[in-house]
């Protein structure tokens, strides 16, 4: 009788320890988004990767110049879309419905469509 009360807390540790693991698989570290921003040329795609990408919490970010997206692959842990697009919006660029700051973007490149650019 002892020897099958030590089998079955054997058998339900180990259904413990096998449940721990499960879930830790379950849960991944990162987390990707796609935002649509306002980034025209390759100086913006520089500028919106740089400042995404030594926020806190961001691991990777890639922007495509032809569809304007940037990928951000990040701990949600650690930030959240609403951070990152609105890091995006202070250096001058939509992000989504998130609209650019209007004052970062009077200062932005040659390229965003402000009447006060100076074309090169
Ligand atoms: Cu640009």
């Amino acid at each position: 009788m002892k020897t099958f009360r030590n089998i079955s807390i054997i058998t339900f540790l180990l259904s413990l320890f096998i449940g721990v693991n499960l879930n830790a698989q379950a849960a991944p570290k990162t987390t990707t988004i796609k935002i649509t921003t306002s980034a025209e040329c390759d100086m913006c795609k520089k500028r919106i990767e740089s400042e995404v990408g030594k926020m806190k919490g961001v691991k990777k970010s890639e922007l495509d110049l032809t569809t304007k997206v940037i990928t951000v692959e990040y701990n949600p842990k650690k930030t959240s879309p609403e951070k990152i697009r609105k890091a995006i919006s202070e250096i001058g660029y939509d992000a989504d419905a998130v609209k650019a700051n209007n004052r970062a973007s009077k200062t932005l490149p040659h390229c965003a469509p402000t009447q006060d650019s100076v074309p090169h």
